[in-house]
């Protein structure tokens, strides 16, 4: 007799969380379902490697066209789908753009998550569906207390976050009012290779690619100092799969415990490709200068400038000092970390380099 397959259904399965979890639950064999949004060209890059072609009766991957924005198809994807399990990943997740959209940030990611919630109970799949949302280390904004764990207060500093706390507490009040496994996993960043271009990481990885290859000048960024807790995604998926594996619904924090300035992750950055550069300078005139090369592959002259601030990346407040306490998730649900941050620099830089070399 033939297994019943569990079913997941992924909203922002296009974007670089949804990517490594429809990978990580395919290879479960799970039957795994996406909303993507529409868009004018193409947007699913990162999961074109796992499309099976849907006239085939075994396929176990499948995608919808749809928007949080619109109860009514996430109502009717629901009602066709009936998932085991929901991980709501669709957000705008851009901190700072969220200061130049605010309401449709509201929309999107505070409720957007309700109508999620709201669909499976109308449904009457409170009992079946399981429901995972993508809080974050954002929620706890201005620093209340290091390091900071599921009982640390909140207190939001952007459009992003203050949507992202509706989130959260619409999850905790759908499972207590209505008895759901509704759950959150206030995750702390993570990177990798699929990470989106404009988020400081990737940006750093991808300018000091082009600037070791020759192909760009300088790199100009914000605030240098912000300090942020960063993981690889492709160990946080493995969390939010474990999150609903358990036999309570519980929220859990997921990080690795160690923050790392941006001005450090630059230095990293080049320094995997055999560049090490020099600071000078204070806030808005600080720059970094290549100290040295002990790469002979790529032709960088000593001296040169090639990291400045630009006040246009700075933000109206901002978060700046993010450390998770991962105990819980440890001990509950028995999460490891296979990436630290020098593994993480490492396959994001490789990556970048490799893209850009012709
Ligand atoms: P990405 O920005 O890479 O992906 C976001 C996804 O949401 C994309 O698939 C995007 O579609 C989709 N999306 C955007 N707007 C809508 C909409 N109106 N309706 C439906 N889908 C939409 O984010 P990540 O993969 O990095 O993050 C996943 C989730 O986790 C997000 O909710 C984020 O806020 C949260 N989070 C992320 C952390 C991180 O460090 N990465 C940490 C903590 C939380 P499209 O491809 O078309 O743009
Ligand atoms: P964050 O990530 O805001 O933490 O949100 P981001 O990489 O955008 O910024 C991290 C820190 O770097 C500083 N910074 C810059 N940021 C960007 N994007 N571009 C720059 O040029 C730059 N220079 C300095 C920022 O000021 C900030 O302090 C991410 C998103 O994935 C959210 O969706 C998620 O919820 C949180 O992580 C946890």
């Amino acid at each position: 007799m033939s297994q019943h397959k569990k079913v997941a259904l992924i909203t922002g399965i296009t974007g670089q969380d949804g990517a490594y979890l429809a990978e990580l639950l395919l290879s479960k064999n799970y039957v795994v379902h996406g909303i993507k949004r529409r868009s004018s060209l193409i947007n699913t890059q990162r999961i074109d490697h796992l499309y099976e072609d849907p006239h085939v009766d075994s396929s176990n991957f499948h995608l919808h066209y749809g928007d949080l924005s619109d109860s009514t198809n996430i109502i009717r994807i629901i009602q066709d789908v009936q998932p085991d399990e929901i991980y709501n990943l669709g957000a705008m997740s851009h901190v700072k753009v969220s200061f130049d959209e605010p309401e449709y940030t509201a929309q999107v990611d505070g409720i957007g998550t309700l109508r999620i919630l709201e669909a499976v109970r109308l449904l009457g799949l409170t009992k079946k569906t399981k429901i995972y949302q993508a809080s974050t280390s954002e929620l706890y904004g201005l620093v209340q207390e290091v390091p900071q764990s599921e009982k640390t207060p909140f207190y939001p500093r952007s459009p992003y976050a203050v949507a992202k706390l509706y989130g959260y507490w619409i999850t905790v009040n759908y499972r207590e009012a209505y008895d759901m496994f509704a759950v959150n996993g206030i995750l702390f960043n993570h990177e990798s290779p699929l990470r989106g271009e404009t988020f400081v990481t990737r940006k750093i990885t991808r300018g000091v690619a082009q600037i070791a290859l020759g192909q760009q000048d300088k790199l100009y960024l914000g605030n240098l100092d912000a300090k942020r807790d960063w993981g690889h995604a492709k160990d946080y998926v493995e969390a939010m799969w474990l999150i609903l594996q358990q036999e309570k619904p519980e929220d859990f924090v997921i990080a690795t415990g160690i923050t790392t300035t941006v001005r450090d992750f630059i230095r990293m950055a080049f320094s995997e490709v055999g560049i090490e550069i020099k600071f000078t300078g204070e806030g808005v005139n600080e720059v970094a200068t290549i100290a040295a090369c002990n790469n002979p592959l790529y032709q960088v002259e000593i001296g040169k400038e090639v990291v400045a601030v630009d006040p246009r990346y700075f933000r109206p407040t901002e978060v700046e000092l993010l450390i998770g306490d991962p105990t819980k998730a440890k001990e509950k649900l028995g999460w490891k970390l296979q990436y630290d941050l020098p593994a993480l620099v490492k396959d994001m830089m490789a990556s970048d380099v490799q893209l850009f070399t012709k």
